[in-house]
This record gives structure tokens, C-alpha cells and sequence, in this order.
């Protein structure tokens, strides 16, 4: 009888022990896939934040305070154009005027593959909102120090364009709020709409409260694989907020940066305070050295993906009309002949009726 509870009792603590392993066994597996989740999202945002390992200041491609020998050095890093002008706290590229044209370049063409500019800009004027104009544009491009349409610089322009527009041309189409800050790569042959404030060539942008702001104002534009990141920090909380994020995008090196505004018959200050380039030092697998290849021309790979309209070498006007006119003199000379045949095999049938 003794015995027989002494087993059953050996049996419950057998199997209490067997639940009970069971069950650490499972807590177990529960902590160690916890731990796998936990090493596999801190190696990934290790590896994320090793992308940029440093980032040094590059001063051959800054422009920065106190702008020595700016405007009339030839020892200086950059030329000044049209109405920009230089004082001791700013490159004053446009006054508050009407009709004026400035621009500051940088003589060194730009031959790092990934690089991260920072730009401090002022814009203020006396004019009310939307009777100011027109903004200003940072550039880095095939060509330097043209005059043009394009916030003082050149259409057709080869490389990047970075524009703030303060004034909305487009005033049919009430999407957006000025001013505007948005990014177009141009490959020579893109025009840049001005009457459209470039909506149809527009890869990314943002509204960006710039203008007669109390708040020093920055934009900072990353390249770096090929992807382009486009941030602001205009509202004064010294943090970098996204405008943009552009992947397979294809730069050239050795193009020039830039800065550029215009006014017309709207006007504003226009002030470069500084541009501050940094070297990224980014880390590539042997794969991606191999595929770093030579861009002669700016593009981004799945242009549809952004409505861009590519200005191919297709055909011209007349090539199309003399293509659809002798396809259709072409269908007509097939029916005409298609209805001898039919005929003449008709009238053999009956022939052989008769
Ligand atoms: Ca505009």
C-alpha cells in the first residue's frame, strides 16, 4: 500500500520535473530568440551607421567666413558674377532689388564620390508674401558662371540643382506652399519649366518656411551610392527634418558647385552664409567598387518612378507624320492588292463554273 503511493508520488514528481524542464526548456528558447532579435537589429544598426564611418571638412570646396580673398583674389577658391557681392557676414548673391542676376562659383571641380554639403542662406526682403521673388539655387554642374533663366544660372544645365523658390508661378495650382525647396537633375537636354516652378522635372522637395525667418536657416544635401538625401532645419530646433530621399541617382564627378539667385520683377535679399562640404568616408564591399562605373551623363535609373520627363532622341515631328502616312499608304496599297487577288480568283472560279 506504502509502496504503491510512494510510486504514484514518484510518478507526479517525474512528471512535474518533465513539465518543468519542458518549460524551461521553452523559456529557453524564448530568451535565446530574443537574444538573436536583439544582436540581429544592433548589428544592423551598426551596420547602418557604419555606412558613414567620418566625415572631414573639405575647405578647398567650402565657402565659409571671413570669404578671404573672395571677389578679387586669384588665389580664392571661388568667382563671384553679376550683382554678388561680399561682406563680412555673407555672399550677398542678389539686394533687394529688381532685375538682378548673381552667382559665387567654386573654380575646383568636385571629384569626390560621396561628399554631404551644408548650406546656411538667408532670404528676406521687404515685399509681402508672394510679392517677393524669385530664390535662390546651389548647384553642382558640367558648367560654371552662365547666365540664365534658372535662378540666374543656365537651362539645359548639366548635373544638380537645388532649388528654394519663394515665389509660386504656378499660381492655377494650389498643391504646395512657398517657399519650396526641391531637387532636379538635369542631363543637358532637361529644360527646367519656370512658368510650372519645375513641377515636371522635380525629382523630391518640401515646403520650407525660409524666408524672413528668425531662425539661421540650413539645408544639407548627402550623395553616397548613388543615393541623394535632401534635409532642412529652418524652423530653429537644430534638427535635420527630410525633404527628399532620391535612390539610383548617377552623378558625374569633376563638376562644379555653385550658388546662384535672381530676381525680377519681384525682389529679395538672396545670402549664402556659408557652404560647408564634407568628405564621407563610406565603406564599399568589393562588388560595389566593381560596379562603380563611369557616369558621363546625370541620370536616375526608373525615371518613371518620378514623373520626369526625359527628352529622348526619339522621333521628330516629321519623322512621325512620314511614318504614320506611309504605314497608311502601306495598309491601302495591301487592300487594294488584297482585292485584285480576291476579284480576279472570283471571276477564275467562275469561269470554271461556266
Ligand atoms: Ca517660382
Amino acid at each position: 500500500m506504502v509502496s504503491s503511493v510512494a510510486k504514484s508520488n514518484l510518478a507526479r514528481l517525474r512528471s512535474f520535473c518533465f513539465l518543468n524542464s519542458v518549460f524551461r526548456f521553452r523559456s529557453l528558447l524564448r530568451l535565446t530568440w530574443l537574444l538573436i532579435t536583439i544582436c540581429y537589429l544592433t548589428s544592423q544598426s551598426l551596420a547602418d551607421d557604419g555606412d558613414f564611418m567620418e566625415e572631414f571638412l573639405k575647405r578647398e570646396y567650402s565657402l565659409v567666413k571671413p570669404y578671404r580673398g573672395l571677389g578679387f583674389s586669384s588665389s580664392s577658391q571661388w568667382d563671384l558674377m553679376g550683382t554678388a557681392m561680399v561682406t563680412p557676414d555673407h555672399v550677398r548673391l542678389t539686394p533687394d532689388l529688381q532685375s538682378r542676376q548673381g552667382a559665387v562659383w567654386s573654380r575646383i571641380p568636385l571629384l569626390l564620390q560621396d561628399w554631404e554639403l551644408r548650406v546656411q542662406f538667408k532670404i528676406h526682403g521687404q515685399g509681402k508674401k508672394n510679392l517677393n521673388g524669385d530664390g535662390l539655387a546651389i548647384w553642382l554642374t558640367r558648367d560654371r558662371m552662365k547666365n540664365g533663366p534658372v535662378f540666374g544660372n543656365m537651362n539645359h544645365f548639366s548635373g544638380l540643382g537645388i532649388f528654394v523658390d519663394t515665389y509660386p508661378n504656378d499660381d492655377k495650382t494650389h498643391d504646395r506652399t512657398f517657399p519650396y525647396i526641391s531637387v532636379m537633375l538635369g542631363n543637358g537636354t532637361l529644360s527646367y519649366d519656370h512658368d510650372r516652378d519645375g513641377r515636371s522635372t522635380e525629382l523630391g522637395g518640401c515646403t520650407a518656411m525660409a524666408r524672413n525667418s528668425v531662425y539661421d536657416n540650413f539645408f544639407l544635401v548627402r550623395y553616397s551610392k548613388n543615393r541623394l538625401t535632401l534635409m532642412v532645419d529652418i524652423d530653429g530646433k537644430q534638427e535635420w527634418r527630410e525633404c527628399a530621399d532620391i535612390t539610383g541617382v548617377r552623378l558625374p564627378t569633376g563638376y562644379f558647385l555653385g550658388a546662384s539667385s535672381a530676381t525680377g520683377d519681384l525682389s529679395d535679399n538672396h545670402d549664402i552664409i556659408s557652404m560647408k562640404l564634407y568628405e564621407l568616408t563610406v565603406e564599399r564591399t568589393p562588388q560595389e567598387v566593381e560596379e562603380g562605373e563611369v557616369v558621363a551623363i546625370p541620370r536616375v535609373d526608373n525615371m518613371e518612378q518620378f514623373q520626369v520627363e526625359v527628352e529622348e532622341e526619339g522621333m521628330s515631328g516629321v519623322q512621325l507624320f512620314f511614318t504614320i502616312l506611309f504605314t497608311v499608304l502601306g495598309l491601302i496599297v495591301l487592300g487594294v492588292v488584297g482585292l485584285i487577288v480576291y476579284g480576279r480568283w472570283k471571276e477564275n472560279k467562275r469561269k470554271r463554273f461556266y
